[in-house]
């Protein structure tokens, strides 16, 4: 079956495009990596090349061995990748020890997978985990509302968490766990990958600090739908921060604790701390 007419990669380009459409990637920014089923792979098995080099992917993932992955590319634009899906995405399989990767199929122009494929691989690998299997979304963005909130309040995952819940009763029943808080730090590279796979030991969502925001789920409408109830309630902050430095009235911890209740989510006590 011809990749593109998957529809995996139909959910993938559409996923990608919807960011676009929110403005969350400016030139090359964000990327997006999605761990296929092998009933998926299967289905295009005789597209696959399995010529290319291997390559390394700079951290170690020993428990994505042999997996397939969708990934954007580095340096390409979400903006083009409706488009020219062939030259701004690729296939990608790691090898059995989960050291090394080879593109089998996309970046039709030449390039590379995603610049932060470590930090894509290192979140893959914990929530494959810990949740057997199901999470098989790794988004980043750089949804603009949520950085400038990096700008402002404590870089702590408390403050974090409680800010954006408080905004959107949504919230807590979408990320009852909360929210990690990656202080700056470069991006790209190995450290940053570990310091963000340790929040997401905790978390789905993980904000870096005046960069963006990462976001991990178990398909496109979740994952997507995740960073965008996370980017809306920021934007009410931002909002209500802009009216006023202080709101007159919010939602209390105790009528967190009933609507976790009515809405059978567990919020951590930690985040329900007394103003
Ligand atoms: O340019 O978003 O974090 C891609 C990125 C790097
Ligand atoms: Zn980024």
């Amino acid at each position: 079956m011809n990749v593109l007419e998957t529809s995996v990669m139909q959910g993938f380009i559409r996923m990608a495009d919807d960011g676009w459409q929110q403005g969350w990637h400016e030139r090359n920014g964000g990327n997006l990596t999605y761990r296929m089923k092998p009933e998926e792979v299967e289905q295009i098995r005789e597209e696959l090349q399995d010529n290319q080099p291997w390559q390394d992917i700079g951290a170690s993932v020993p428990g994505l061995s042999g997996e397939y992955f969708i990934v954007t590319g580095s340096g390409k634009y979400f903006r083009n990748i409706s488009l020219f899906p062939e030259d701004s995405c690729a296939i990608i399989e790691i090898d059995k020890a989960g050291e090394r990767f080879r593109i089998c199929w996309g970046l039709a122009g030449g390039g590379r997978p995603t610049s932060e494929l470590p930090s894509h691989l290192m979140n893959h690998e914990v929530k494959k985990a810990l949740t057997g299997g199901k999470h098989r979304v790794i988004y980043h963005a750089h949804p603009a509302n949520t950085i400038a909130l990096t700008f402002v309040l404590p870089l702590e995952d408390q403050a974090f968490t409680r800010e954006l819940w408080e905004m959107a009763t949504e919230c807590p029943v979408v990320f009852p766990d909360g929210i990690g808080v990656v202080p700056w730090m470069v991006p790209g590279g190995r450290d940053i990958a570990v310091e963000t796979s340790k929040l997401m030991k905790q978390y789905d969502v993980a904000v870096w600090a005046h960069h963006g925001l990462f976001c991990s789920g178990e398909d496109f409408d979740l994952t997507f739908g995740l960073m965008h109830t996370v980017e809306k309630s920021a934007q009410i902050l931002v909002k209500v921060l802009s009216m006023t430095g202080s709101k007159r009235q919010t939602i209390q911890p105790d009528e967190f604790r009933s609507l976790a209740k009515d809405f059978h989510v567990t919020l951590p006590e930690k985040f329900l701390y007394e103003k």
